[in-house]
């Protein structure tokens, strides 16, 4: 039996080998609509790759090999007279210089870059930019390299190619905009070179779009609303459109290809309870005379529920805004449920001495097929709200109102997931 591939079709890594396997004439198992969402991180898996992370490769033997890179040399090397790594001793250690400048000066830099934009690491412009410039400094030198070449090793593609290529890709998805790419034609005319090769259509087809401009910003966090006025319900500034985030995980495209699934939550019998509607409101009205108002008179409580969501290691955070950034994590994580999930969830206390706490509204009666999309899920306790209950109703209306108070840890801020 062909060795059994396990990734993410839009992932560069994985990428990267089903096109050394392509070019090599190497048969592989692969599920090309496995997403980050699956249930794939369990005991089972972690048995056979306690590192915990895709892509792997099971061998028919049971061998579970990991790490892309050596991955694709494997591959490569079943390959009935693959070129992809020369045979000339010299020529293979130029190749293997070429997948070490693609992981460690392009992949990784450029994946923190696309953490900072999704909140999955503490945004911060000047290191943004360090980052920026020390990739486009090496790109600049594969573009002078590439000038009077068509290839970086040798007359043929090689693995050097397919690294370089699919670690562009990545940050060509997500943040690496057509104005940067124009200065630098001849690493374009490889990327199309390697993308555009008939036997790799398989792998690129179903790939995002390059992305056309910079994505703004991560919008700055939200004010506190207790500071805010609170007899006025004035309208709140409608928020600009943000880059969308991605499914999950560590590097993955700010704009992934997402295979549609039917989810189970949309066969519950239909509810007159508009969660959609109920962001709005949130959004545009005050809290407390406004928006709890609204919540009150439309809520369905059998086709919705509300949860109590705290942070299981509370004594493991730091600072305020390092604990905010990891609630906006677990929300991203929590993308691929939006359609039935609403949060408020903040940091309670000051550096050091602080917790993170709040509230989900979702869709059903049961919490986990809503939130088991995202893989920390169990990093955090749920516990159901009865609004009929005084201290559970009171805690629901400060989590939304950011006003919440919790053993004198006041709200020191939060993120909405709409
Ligand atoms: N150096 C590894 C990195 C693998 C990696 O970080 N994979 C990410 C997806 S791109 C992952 O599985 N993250 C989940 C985790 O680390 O828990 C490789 O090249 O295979």
């Amino acid at each position: 039996m062909a060795p059994t591939l396990t990734g993410v079709a839009s992932n560069a890594r994985v990428q990267r080998i089903r096109a050394v396997a392509a070019l090599a004439g190497v048969e592989l198992n692969y599920d090309d609509s496995f997403t980050f969402a699956s249930d794939w991180k369990n005991e089972e898996f972690l048995k056979k790759n306690p590192f915990g992370f895709l892509p792997v490769l099971e061998l028919e033997d049971g061998t579970v090999l990991r790490e892309s890179g050596a991955i694709a040399e494997y591959v490569a090397e079943l390959g009935p007279n693959s070129t992809l790594i020369p045979s000339d001793i010299k020529e293979k250690a130029q190749v293997h210089a070429y997948q070490c400048t693609a992981d460690q000066e392009i992949h990784i830099p450029g994946g923190i870059v696309t953490g900072q934009m999704n909140g999955r690491y503490p945004y911060n412009k000047a290191v943004q930019q360090t980052i920026i410039d020390k990739i486009n400094s090496r790109v600049a030198v594969l573009d002078q390299i590439l000038l009077n070449s068509t290839f970086l090793v040798g007359e043929r593609i090689t693995l050097a190619d397919i690294f370089i290529v699919t670690s562009l890709l990545n940050i060509f998805y997500s943040w690496y905009d057509a104005s940067l790419r124009a200065k630098y034609p001849n690493v374009v005319r490889l990327v199309e070179t390697v993308t555009k090769n008939p036997k790799l259509a398989p792998v690129f087809s179903k790939a995002p779009q390059f992305v056309e401009k910079f994505p703004s910003p991560p919008a700055p966090a939200k004010e506190k609303k207790a500071e805010k006025p609170k007899a006025e319900a004035a309208p709140k500034a409608p928020k600009a459109p943000k880059a969308k985030e991605p499914e999950d995980e560590e590097e993955e495209p700010l704009v992934p290809a997402e295979p549609k699934v039917k989810n189970p939550l949309d066969d519950l019998p239909k509810s007159a309870f508009n969660l959609e509607e109920w962001k709005r409101q949130y959004s545009n009205l005050d809290t407390r005379t406004g928006a709890l108002p609204w919540f009150y008179e439309k809520f369905d409580k059998d086709g919705f529920s509300i949860w109590k969501v705290d942070f299981k290691y509370n004594d493991e955070l730091t600072a305020v805004f390092m604990s905010n950034n990891q609630i906006g994590g677990f929300f991203n994580r929590l993308e691929a449920s939006r359609k039935y999930l609403f949060g408020s969830v903040g940091v309670l206390g000051k550096a050091n001495d602080s917790l993170i706490t709040g509230i989900l509204i979702l869709r059903g009666q049961d919490v986990k097929p809503v939130v088991e999309v995202a893989p920390d899920y169990e990093s955090y306790e749920y516990k159901r709200i009865d609004l009929e209950n005084a201290e559970d109703k009171s805690f629901f209306e400060g989590a939304l109102a950011w006003d919440l108070v919790v053993d004198g840890k006041e709200w020191a801020d939060g993120k909405n997931f709409k």
